[in-house]
């Protein structure tokens, strides 16, 4: 069995990937038959559908679109006899939410979770020269016991139908790519690296893991190609004399070229990556991007659009990340789960400081959860059975995160949780497991938060305490004291964060959610809620209220732009508090968003000299 890697799969010297995306093979299996049926084998009356892509959008009948259960995808592939003394893998970007892989009809992997990558290695199934089979059986049935948490029924007519403790539409299928990867036996597993910053320049502390005994190098490259520094350990440092750092917006990145070699000098293995240097911790009120404090100004995202869902899209990657810098963002939170590796990558590119965020939201047992969130019911969500073993996936999906994205200089802090019911004593000890593992994962020992639910003020939270960052999700003025009503709701949000500032908390605070739906189109004098001017006078309200206070040291609207969501009287045809459509248009929200974010210097409400404050004095 091959060590587990979840490097990025990257060409190198020694090293190839196939991308596999395309047409394939796929049929649902309601009854679950297809395993006994030898479906695994051959799939009996298939279709064709997109890898990668949701399937939950691709069909005209509405069963389809909800349907719960087992589907099989199936295609063929060839492997070249030159490679059969490599090691030989089928990597997935994504399954969701679990899947089962088959070669030439021979189970040969497992994963369970729909947002973090996984590879199946297949030497001991592959045919060389010849097709080989690969079929996966896919299952996207909620459970309280995996993430993201939900729950599953049985309607009359027998069809079953998911119910997620959560906003968003449950796409799930082969979201991400699929690629057959070739590499040396003798191969690099994975490197991690920590920067400390001296005088003008940087030190990197580096580990390399490889399978094998032989030498391991490493050298750097500066954007010019000039090598700057090199050092023959798996394990060491690397002085970096005039560092360029990786900063908000003024990206920086340097070419690390890890190396295991023989004593002859040859090249057995050669894993390359570029990597931003810079530090990033939370001092006091501060949130530090290189000694500088850092003031967040961006959104809360979905990653999914039309057609495909929830699928992998550069297309619309892209799209985002130019709307983001138009309107004078630096910042987004990958809500609800681990976004595709290409987002982070190019994040590393265009200088973006990303929350990321675990598959762990819909800990608590709602399907209204952001409704029932003002209410502040009580559902015993960690006192359930089925806890312990959703805190074992919660810890794999954590540990596969921080693993997968820990060398990103866009990654400033791990959101750890999304809106889970900290109001219940059981959460504590559940929260604080995560926190510490989280921790002891990341070699930069970024700050940890978990953006909190509504309900969870001050008096009530068990939780905040663990957070490095205190991430609040809130809607004042929309969920509670909407429309007219704003003024109350401005006053209940400054009654909240007077209660937060009494608790001297010494650390920065920032809006992880807040917002307003709007339908693009809709205008009315005077506003009213759902209208696009109603959107805009919340979203002032909230920047009154947070220019007020300077622990609060980012804003992330709530959401970048309009998402699906399961159906409800509370969403017409999915949540609209987009500042953007699902289409990527600007509602007029975004453009007051672009006025205000283009005046905000990176470092607003800085106490250090040169910041806002001390231009006030
Ligand atoms: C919060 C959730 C988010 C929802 C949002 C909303 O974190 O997923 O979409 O509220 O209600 O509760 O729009």
């Amino acid at each position: 069995m091959a060590e587990k890697s979840l490097l990025y799969p990257r060409e190198s010297l020694t090293r190839r990937v196939v991308d596999m995306s395309g047409m394939w093979n796929f049929m649902f299996d309601p009854k679950s038959e297809g395993a006994a049926q030898g479906w695994n084998v051959k799939l009996p009356s298939p279709t064709q559908i997109p890898v990668p892509a949701a399937f939950a959008d691709l069909f005209t009948d509405k069963k389809l679109r909800e349907y719960c259960g087992d589907f099989w995808y199936e295609r063929d592939f060839y492997v070249p006899e030159e490679w059969s003394a490599l090691e030989l893998s089928l990597r997935f970007g994504a399954a969701a939410h679990r899947a089962i892989v088959y070669i030439n009809g021979k189970e040969a992997g497992f994963h369970e979770g729909g947002f973090l990558p996984f590879s199946v290695s297949i030497n001991d199934f592959v045919k060389f020269n010849q097709p080989n089979r690969l079929s996966v059986k896919v299952n996207n049935e909620l459970r309280e016991d995996c993430l993201p948490v939900g729950t599953s029924s049985v309607l009359p007519d027998g069809s079953r139908i998911n119910k997620g403790y959560f906003d968003f539409f449950n796409y799930s299928g082969l979201l991400r790519p699929v690629k057959l990867t070739a590499v040396p036996k003798e191969h690099i597993v994975d490197f991690s690296v920590k920067h400390e910053l001296l005088d003008g320049g940087a030190e990197v502390e580096y580990i390399v893991k490889t399978t094998g005994a032989n030498a391991v190098a490493v050298t750097v490259f500066d954007a010019n190609g000039t090598q700057v520094a090199s050092y023959g350990e798996a394990e060491g440092t690397l002085s970096i004399p005039s560092v360029h750092l990786w900063d908000v917006l003024k990206p920086y990145l340097y070419k690390f070229v890890f190396r295991i070699t023989n004593g002859g000098g040859r090249i057995i293995d050669e894993y390359a990556e570029e990597i931003g240097i810079r530090k990033i911790e939370v001092v006091g009120e501060e949130i530090l991007l290189n000694d500088k404090p850092v003031y967040l100004k961006g959104f809360g995202k979905h990653e999914e659009s039309d057609i495909i869902g929830r699928a992998y899209n550069p297309g619309v990657i892209k799209r985002d990340f130019e709307l983001m810098k138009w309107c004078g963002a630096n910042s987004f939170r990958t809500a609800h789960y681990p976004y595709s590796e290409e987002i982070y990558q190019l994040a590393d590119k265009e200088g973006f400081l990303v929350i990321d965020e675990t598959p762990a939201v819909g800990l608590m047992a709602s399907t209204l959860n952001f409704f029932d969130a003002a209410a502040g019911g009580q559902t015993a969500f960690f006192e359930k059975a089925t806890t312990a073993k959703l805190l074992e996936n919660h810890l794999d999906a954590l540990e596969d995160l921080i693993n997968r994205d820990k060398n990103h200089a866009c990654v400033i802090a791990w959101s750890l949780l999304n809106e889970p019911e900290t109001t219940d004593d059981a959460a504590l000890p559940y929260l604080k497991k995560v926190f510490e593992r989280a921790l002891e994962l990341d070699p930069q020992k970024r700050p940890r938060t978990f953006a909190s639910i509504m309900s969870a003020q001050p008096n009530k939270c068990m939780c905040y305490q663990l957070c490095d960052i205190i991430a609040l999700n809130r809607y004042y003025g929309w969920y509670v004291f909407g429309g007219s009503e704003i003024v109350t709701a401005e006053l209940a949000l400054r009654h909240e964060l007077e209660q937060w500032k009494a608790k001297s908390l010494d650390k920065p605070f920032v809006f992880t959610e807040y917002g307003a739906d709007a339908y693009a189109g809709e205008h009315k004098l005077p506003s009213v809620m759902c209208g696009e001017e109603y959107q805009t006078e919340y979203l002032k309200m909230n920047h009154r209220v947070f220019d007020a206070y300077d622990f609060i040291k980012g804003e992330q609207v709530w959401a970048f732009a309009d998402f699906a969501t399961g159906e409800g009287t509370m969403r017409v045809d999915g949540n609209k508090k987009g500042v953007f459509t699902r289409q990527r248009q600007p509602k007029a929200a975004a453009y007051y968003l672009k006025e205000r974010w283009e005046e905000l210097p990176e470092d607003y409400k800085s106490k250090k000299e040169g910041g806002v404050e001390s231009e006030k004095v």
